[in-house]
């Protein structure tokens, strides 16, 4: 039979092959933090991710033993993406973050940890096994750092030293016995640096370590179904699928891309998959969307939420042109889309002289056929502030 020493071997010569940038293998033991986690549910800061709330999650969450039977052992991986980015090649341009510009990184983890488990069953036979990634209800920064891949960081990321923080991060649960590898956590290396705090476009930490997701501009664009807070909404700037802001500022970034080659599936796949093209999302027919999200991880958000998203772009583009695209938007058959139209529109309106009065005039023929109560609030609104801009001159 093999022993836990060279089924660690195996492992780690298994997620070499696979292209990890880090490994760590832990025995499975309660989590450290899952006080801290329930803490942050109880004062609400998951906001609409109820999911995370759940029995199974908690349970998961406290103790990852309950996820597999006869669970022992936990390999955690990080595989870096890019960090490049290159300069918009044009007007009206949104920007995907980092994460999501390649192949979605569930698909790629989850190829490669599997990869790893059937490695490990090929020589040592049957091993109960199961792949996290995300979404199942495992602490997966707390393992990470447990298993010496980095440290939490006040951004509440794992940053790898060497690699900075733009990786994503995957397990494999095993009921076999491994041993460790001899990595050890790491106390948080911020010092008295808080650049990111102070950087958060929308104010989303409550404090170091802390995020109030109701405010955070990723789970504004990807999570939260409905109406964007009003508030919140200039600041996503040009956001359309997640953001990055609170890593670009982070110095241990500043170097760790040119020493790194990241994952290939997780780079970008084309420009538009960086600075999409704003005119192009608002009016795109169904086929050529599925196309745009195939396999990434944009295929996470409906066409609603991403027209929603382009709506709130244009309006904080400052640009004239984008009067074409809003005035699509503005008449989309899906209510939220409108509102989030017409919000733009008074945006645009306030910002640029020139957009103005054709703002006002596609604010007037829009309220003539609303019938959405909510819309037709946003559209009263954006006609007021635009009002309001007439009466400053
Ligand atoms: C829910 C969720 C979100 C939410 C909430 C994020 C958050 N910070 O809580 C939203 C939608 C906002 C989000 C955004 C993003 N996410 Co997310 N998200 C998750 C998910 C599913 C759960 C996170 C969670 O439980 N949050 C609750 C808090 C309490 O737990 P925690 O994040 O683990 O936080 C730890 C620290 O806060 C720490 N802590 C608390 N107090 C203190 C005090 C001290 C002194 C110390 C040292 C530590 C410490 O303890 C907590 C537990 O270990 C994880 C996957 C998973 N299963 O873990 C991915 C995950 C965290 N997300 C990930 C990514 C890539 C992102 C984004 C970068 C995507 C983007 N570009 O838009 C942003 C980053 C925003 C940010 N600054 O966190 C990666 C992070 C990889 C990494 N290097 O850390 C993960 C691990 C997914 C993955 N498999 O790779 N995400
Ligand atoms: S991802 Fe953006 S909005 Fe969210 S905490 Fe970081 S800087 Fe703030
Ligand atoms: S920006 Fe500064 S405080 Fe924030 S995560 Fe990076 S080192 Fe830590």
């Amino acid at each position: 039979m093999i022993g836990p020493v060279a089924l660690r071997d195996l492992a780690i010569a298994a997620c070499q092959r696979a292209g990890f940038h880090r490994i760590g293998i832990v025995p499975i033991e309660p989590s450290k933090r899952a006080a801290t986690y329930q803490a942050w549910l109880a004062a609400g800061h998951h906001g609409e991710m109820t999911y995370l709330a759940s029995p199974e999650h908690v349970a998961g969450r406290a103790d990852p033993s309950v996820l597999l039977e006869g669970a022992r052992t936990a390999i955690i991986v990080a595989l870096a993406y890019g960090a490049d980015a290159p300069p918009a090649p044009g007007p009206l341009r949104g920007v995907i973050a980092r994460y999501a510009r390649g192949t979605d990184y569930h698909l790629v983890l989850r190829d490669r940890l599997r990869e790893v488990a059937d490695a490990l069953t090929a020589v040592a036979g049957p091993i109960g096994a199961r792949v996290c990634v995300d979404s199942a209800p495992l602490p997966e920064r707390e393992l990470a750092e447990r298993a010496g891949l980095g440290f939490a960081a006040k951004n509440t990321m794992l940053i790898a030293p060497g690699l900075g923080s733009y990786v994503v991060l995957g397990e494999l649960l095993l009921t076999a016995e491994l041993a460790p590898t001899d990595g050890k956590p790491e106390r948080s290396r911020c010092g008295g640096c808080r650049a990111c705090l102070d950087a958060c476009p929308t104010g989303a930490f409550v404090d170091a370590f802390v995020l109030d997701a109701r405010r955070c501009i990723s789970y504004l664009t990807i999570e939260h179904d409905g109406a964007i807070p009003v508030e919140l909404r200039a600041a996503m700037g040009a956001r359309i699928f997640g953001c990055d802001v609170c890593q670009e500022v982070c110095p241990w970034n500043a170097s760790a891309p040119e020493r790194t080659t990241p994952a290939v599936e997780l780079t970008a796949r084309d420009l538009d998959h960086v600075w999409p093209d704003l005119e192009r999302l608002a009016t795109i027919g169904a086929n050529q969307l599925r196309g745009f999200v195939r396999r990434t991880a944009l295929r996470r958000i409906d066409r609603a939420r991403l027209q929603r998203n382009v709506a709130v772009a244009l309006g904080n583009s400052a640009d004239a042109r984008a009067l074409a695209p809003l005035a699509a938007l503005v008449t989309s058959p899906t209510a939220l889309v409108r509102g989030h139209a017409a919000w733009a529109l008074g945006e645009l309106g306030a910002t640029v002289a020139a957009a103005r009065a054709p703002a006002r005039a596609l604010l007037a023929a829009a309220a003539t056929v609303e019938a959405d109560p909510a819309t037709t609030a946003e559209i009263i609104a954006a006609a007021a502030l635009l009002s309001a801009r007439d009466d400053h001159r």
